[in-house]
């Protein structure tokens, strides 16, 4: 399947060397302002070849909207959006069209299709998060426009490394979203002698949401902590999951872990957000686990198609930490999550009177 979402379902489509790559959203409301332009910040966030520290290669990623908008404006049918793939270099691949590359997807499509495209890796390709990241620009709109809120990532991790201080203003000022300006140098020199010794390493990226109101998400199969995980885990090289304490909580007591209420608020966040699938109002927090990126200069043991013992060496340009561009799509997969759920909330349970208590966010 390369659609997700209910009342807002998004398609995506391309191959990372192919002549474009694009999505289809459907279910859009009408009446949120939009225009190519839109797309430029967040698509530039995720962009390669914008620091040293991420692959060279140079896409414009600039936004076509095929339909869907009139004068300005969504109009509720669907929105097409394309973008064309301007500095493919498929020569770098002509190599090891014929061999599996651990750690990807190229065995397992093998498997599944018997015929891959190996250009780039084609549909598996990381390529193919511009497309939710665009459709992520028009969640955020609607969600910022109509409820005030706001999906944010960060770099919480790289390998074994960890902030010392945490800083919103420093995430956007630095181009690896880490939140400590101080450490920045360091963490530049670590990874540029990391891109030398042709190795690489993974990162924790943590999302927030603020500002979602208390009673979305659908109980049971519709949970909202279940959908975002599954979005989440969606994303290319993600290999774990975690709303709230989430594993910590294995080591808590339920006197602890459970966060109690006061008319103020809550004393604590430890659900991160949501309970029984159904947000509380609280901020909602999840933290994803990417792996280090498995194309690599350093030779490892492999087979071909044919079964004969290779050694695969992927030349080309790669990303030392693949997570490093991976908060803008973070926040472009939560935001699509939370708009369709807002819409849902919306069918069914629009017309319900407000209850009480209305219990503040509280502690974060
Ligand atoms: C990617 C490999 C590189 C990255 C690409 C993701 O592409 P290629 O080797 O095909 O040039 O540059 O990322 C992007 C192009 C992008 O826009 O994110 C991979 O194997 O996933």
């Amino acid at each position: 399947m390369n659609t997700f979402g209910h009342l807002l379902r998004v398609t995506t489509f391309g191959e990372s060397h192919g002549p474009a790559i694009g999505c289809v959203i459907d279910g859009c409301p009408p009446g949120i302002a939009l225009e190519s332009a839109d797309f430029a910040n967040d698509l530039g966030r995720r962009a390669s070849g914008r620091t040293r520290h991420t692959s060279q290669r140079h896409e414009e990623d600039t936004v076509e909207i095929l339909s869907g908008v009139y004068e300005g404006s969504t109009t509720g049918t669907p929105i097409a959006l394309l973008i064309r793939n301007v500095d493919a270099r498929s020569r770098d691949y002509a190599r090891i069209a014929e061999q599996f590359r651990p750690g990807h997807a190229d065995y397992t499509y093998w498997r599944k299709y018997g015929i891959r495209d190996p250009r780039g890796g084609g549909r598996s390709s990381a390529r193919e998060t511009t497309m939710r990241v665009a459709a992520g620009v028009v969640a955020k709109k609607w969600l910022a426009e109509r409820h005030h809120i706001q999906a944010r990532a960060f770099v919480a991790q790289i390998g074994e490394r960890k902030p010392a201080r945490f800083d919103w203003d420093a995430v956007e000022s630095n181009p690896l979203f880490w939140p400590d300006n101080d450490e920045v140098g360091e963490i530049e020199s670590m990874l540029d002698a990391l891109r030398k010794s042709g190795d690489s390493l993974g990162a924790r990226i943590d999302v927030i949401a603020d500002g979602v109101p208390a009673g979305w998400g659908e109980p049971v199969y519709g949970k909202l902590d279940a959908e975002l995980a599954a979005a989440l885990m969606s994303i290319n090289a993600v290999k774990g999951v975690e709303i709230g304490a989430g594993f910590d909580a294995v080591a808590q007591r339920g006197s602890e872990h459970r966060d109690a209420m006061t008319p103020q608020g809550f004393r604590s966040n430890h659900a991160g957000g949501i309970l029984g699938g159904i947000s509380s109002g609280q901020r909602i927090r999840c933290s994803v686990a990417f792996k280090p990126t498995s194309s690599l200069r350093l030779p490892v043991e492999s087979v071909d198609i044919e079964g004969n013992v290779v050694e695969v060496i992927t030349t080309g340009r790669h990303d030392p930490c693949v997570g490093l561009r991976a908060p803008p799509i973070c926040e472009a997969m939560m935001a699509l999550v939370l708009i369709d759920q807002a819409l849902r909330h919306r069918a069914q349970c629009g017309d319900v009177a407000p209850t009480r208590p209305d219990i503040p966010a509280g502690v974060e």
